[in-house]
């Protein structure tokens, strides 16, 4: 029923340290009891209770205004919260490169919250600013470099940006005070599958859109090395400054493995900034089984890494690492004089905020290290392990269905691109007309899967390779998925696009 906003008293109940103690061990009781705890989903329960926007408005009243709130309408208001949430914990929640958050990392998280630490100085978070800098060293270690620097951001695409202005900074440290009107037209080079962070922040950084060169990707979503060589030589004839690519470990759709290695190579002939948008495909540098998909990794410049994504750490966890120790700081800082005062009464080389285009920052290394602590490089690569071999295994599960079709033949990463074609067209020949009612099944399916709370895969086209809708299933480390959830995943695709 709709919770409404009746007055109660002009002192916020909340205002009483017995009933907010009270609160947080409610709403403890209440993630644990309603099985939020990732691999605790109770099974039998949705994954989704969609209602459209305007039915929930009505459900809930989201408005604010003048009385308090008594301690019971706070606490039914957090457990509607929890009903029209998506379960993103459920082991059927397989919609996301992000899944079900690692019990530890959320303790973790929580903890980090509760200190409400801000985490640009050392003299304010002594202890977390020490856990980011092990955390950091350890996650280039995996990358291969005994050296170097880094930040958590607020998101993957932020890490991208660092990276491309990180290179900038590099080839041009006069932008930092001049801007860029005296060094030409800077080009930046993705492939076709690269993420739209790389295009937004061709924007943001100045650069504008059209100086984002796409490259041709081959019928996996791999970035072609030849291609690339020739859009850079093309853009050297018009006169244009090349100075930063972008390859990426793990594509949102495909999860396919830019070949690093002869990338790297030319990067290196034509002097440019290597980067690597890591945020999804880096979980595989833990596992001694698939890190050689991104062989070559330590030649490049700079890396972005979701530890939220794949590892399952709670949203949000990303690294900017870089194997350049000398340019990052200069490239950010401001010398905020009351936040980085040079006349400290302690080692200042900790104050790693002035390198971070923010200036508040959370905590996210935080809850990594402590899910990271609890289950040492041999638990991560487990559960690494574990996302890989459940994909495959669906892989062939599904080659062997009739009406299900890979969209490429060998995924490299966890995640898994199919079309459903339902039984009446399939012995049709596959004219254009065939094709775009294809087109409209996934959708179809989709919205019966959401209204049925059952499961959740996403779907999209790719207008670039010619392909209309198919669906994308995309595993995790959290919760460990099992050949009993990706058999579920099959049937109830099969019983949803029946007809
Ligand atoms: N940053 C890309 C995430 C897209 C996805 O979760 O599907």
């Amino acid at each position: 029923g709709k919770t409404t906003g009746k007055v109660t008293d002009e002192k916020p109940e909340v205002d009483d340290q017995v009933v907010v103690e009270l609160l947080l061990k409610e709403i403890t009781e209440l993630v644990i009891d309603q099985g939020l705890l990732s691999g605790k989903a109770l099974k039998e329960d949705r994954v989704t209770n969609f209602v459209h926007p305007e039915k929930l408005k009505k459900l809930v009243d989201l408005s604010l205004g003048d009385s308090p709130l008594s301690h019971a309408e706070i606490f039914e208001l957090c457990k509607r919260a929890v009903d029209y949430s998506v379960r993103t914990n459920h082991p059927k929640f397989l919609n996301q490169l992000y899944h079900g958050a690692d019990p530890v990392g959320l303790a973790g998280a929580w903890l980090s919250e509760a200190l409400n630490t801000n985490l640009y100085t050392y003299e304010v978070a002594p202890f977390f600013m020490m856990v980011e800098h092990e955390v950091l060293a350890h996650l280039r270690s995996f990358i291969g470099w005994e050296d170097g620097d880094g930040i958590f951001t607020p998101g993957g695409s932020l890490a991208n940006m660092y990276g491309m202005v990180l290179a900038r900074f590099n080839k041009f440290p006069e932008v930092k005070t001049k801007g860029m009107g005296n060094i030409g037209e800077l080009v930046a080079f993705t492939s076709q599958e690269g993420h739209y962070s790389i295009l937004k922040a061709a924007h943001w950084i100045g650069l504008g859109t059209d100086n984002l060169i796409l490259v041709a990707s081959d019928s996996s979503g791999r970035m072609i090395p030849a291609e690339l060589e020739n859009k850079i030589v093309k853009a050297l004839e018009q006169k244009k400054v090349p100075y930063f690519v972008n390859a990426t470990s793990g594509t949102t759709v495909f999860g396919a493995f830019d070949p690093l290695e002869p990338i790297a190579f030319i990067c290196r002939k034509y002097d440019l900034w290597l980067h690597v948008d890591a945020a999804w495909g880096g979980g595989a540098l833990v596992s001694q089984k698939h890190r050689s998909l991104m062989q070559g990794i330590e030649m490049v410049d700079s890396v972005a890494w979701n530890l939220h994504k794949m590892l399952g750490a709670p949203l949000q966890c990303s690294a900017f690492l870089t194997k350049h120790t000398n340019v990052f700081h200069r490239c950010n800082s401001a010398s905020a004089t009351y936040l980085f005062q040079t006349d400290k009464y302690y080692d200042m080389r900790y104050d790693t905020g002035d390198k971070s285009v923010q200036c508040g920052r959370k905590v996210d290394a935080f809850k990594l290290w402590l899910m990271w602590k609890a289950r040492g490089n041999r638990g991560l690569e487990k559960l690494v392990d574990n996302a890989f071999e459940c994909s495959k295994y669906f892989t062939r599960q599904l080659s062997q269905r009739p009406g299900f079709r890979l969209v490429i033949a060998e995924p490299s990463c966890t995640n898994v691109c199919f079309w459903y074609i339902p039984p009446k067209w399939r012995n049709s020949p596959e004219s254009p007309e065939w094709w775009e009612k294809l087109s409209k099944v996934a959708p179809a399916i989709k919205k019966r899967m959401v209204e049925k709370g059952c499961l959740m895969v996403s779907y999209q086209p790719l207008v670039h390779k010619n392909m209309v809708n198919f669906f994308r299933l995309a595993l995790h480390c959290q919760p460990p998925p099992t050949h009993e959830d990706m058999d579920f995943v099959l049937n109830e695709i099969e019983k949803l696009g029946r007809d």
